[in-house]
């Protein structure tokens, strides 16, 4: 019987490559001369490599992010004396890190968090940029912005992180380093220096997604190639035809749990989990040391930590205020 390809036996068919569409707003000018194939590319997704749209915005967001990636690099590079075999045996190790707390908002050396704030802000450049360029490449598409608007989910934790929580309790110092390991250890001391941010209701909600996520992704990537051999994967048939792939997948769910989400219904599921992960985790790192200092305590006054507790080794502010 004559069954679809799926991912693990692909045949690559290769015509001459696929420019897209063009249209009055001459999108081509900005596209770039070649494009070619690979197999490889092939075996994880399409095999055309190019032709890449650069435009203004792309060029600026290449620009300002190479120069973050560059500033980061050489401050690495020169704390080891320029030694590339020590870069490379402590390249998790190495960090640029953030000004301390005695600079507040102002204007550090360049070696004691200068150079943190100038690529602080070649990197702001650069990815509000490369948002731009998510917007304006899909409304020449004619496509909708969901995808410029969950990147905006992620930009605004990123934004809490480095930009308006630091300006909100007036110090640079609170933003995050960066390094592999320093960015681990600045992520761990906040959440000591909040008294647990485990407590924190809108991590555990953010986490919730994350989690959240990875099921609907594995429930959804699992049923597509699972039904593949049906057809599954090529989307606009088996919308609308019945006894295909797409009605087997429902019908499994149904079947399972009862519900099952219609072939367009899915997509949201997955962009709504995906986009309140860092939407839920923004407001909690904003509320963190803002609105709430301690959120064990928190957790004690608002009943569902025991009052009698604190994490290991830690003070519990609440409790003093609370003379117990
Ligand atoms: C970080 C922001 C968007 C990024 C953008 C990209 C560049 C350029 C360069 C390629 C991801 C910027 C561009 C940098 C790249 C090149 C060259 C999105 C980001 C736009 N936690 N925790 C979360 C869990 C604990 C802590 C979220 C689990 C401990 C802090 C998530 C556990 C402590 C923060 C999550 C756990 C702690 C978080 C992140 C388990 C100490 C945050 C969601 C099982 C370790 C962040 C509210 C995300 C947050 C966050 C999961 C434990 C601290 C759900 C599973 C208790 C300080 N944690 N966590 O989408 O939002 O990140 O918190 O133990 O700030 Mg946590």
């Amino acid at each position: 019987m004559g069954e679809y390809k799926n991912i693990f036996n692909q045949v690559q068919v290769q015509g001459p490559i696929e420019w897209g569409v063009d249209n009055d707003r001459n999108m081509s000018s900005e596209r770039t001369e070649s494009a070619g194939f690979n197999t490889w590319l092939g075996w994880f997704g399409n095999a055309q490599l190019g032709p890449i749209y650069l435009g203004t915005w792309g060029l600026v967001s290449l620009i300002t992010g190479l120069a973050w990636f560059l500033i980061v690099g050489f401050s690495m590079l020169a704390s080891v004396d320029f030694n590339l075999a020590i870069f490379a045996k402590e390249l998790f190790y190495l960090s640029l890190d953030q000004p301390g707390e005695e600079y507040g908002l102002g204007i550090p050396p360049l070696n004691d968090g200068g150079l943190w704030l100038i690529a602080s802000f070649f990197l702001l450049i650069s990815v509000m940029s490369w948002w731009v360029r998510t917007y304006r490449r899909a409304e020449d598409l004619g496509m909708g912005k969901h995808i410029a608007w969950a990147f905006l989910a992620a930009i605004w934790l990123f934004l809490v992180l480095g930009l308006i929580r630091p300006v909100l309790v007036g110090s640079w110092s609170e933003a995050v380093p960066y390094g592999i390991f320093s960015h681990l250890d600045w992520t761990m001391d906040f959440s000591v220096r909040y008294n647990n941010l485990f407590y924190n209701p809108f991590h555990g909600l953010s986490i919730a997604f994350l989690y959240g996520s990875a099921l609907l992704f594995a429930m959804h990537g699992a049923t597509i190639l699972a039904t593949s051999r049906f057809g599954a994967d090529r989307e606009i048939e088996q919308i609308v035809d019945r006894g295909t792939g797409s009605e087997r997948a429902a019908l499994f769910w149904r079947w399972t749990m009862g519900f099952n989400a219609s072939m367009e219904g899915i997509h949201r599921w997955a962009w709504w989990f995906a986009v309140l992960c860092p939407i839920t985790g923004g407001i909690g790192i904003l509320l963190t040391g803002t609105v709430v200092d301690d959120w064990y305590g928190w957790a004690q006054i608002h009943g569902f930590a025991p009052l009698d507790s604190a994490p290991n080794g830690t003070v519990n502010t609440y409790q003093v205020n609370l003379g117990e």
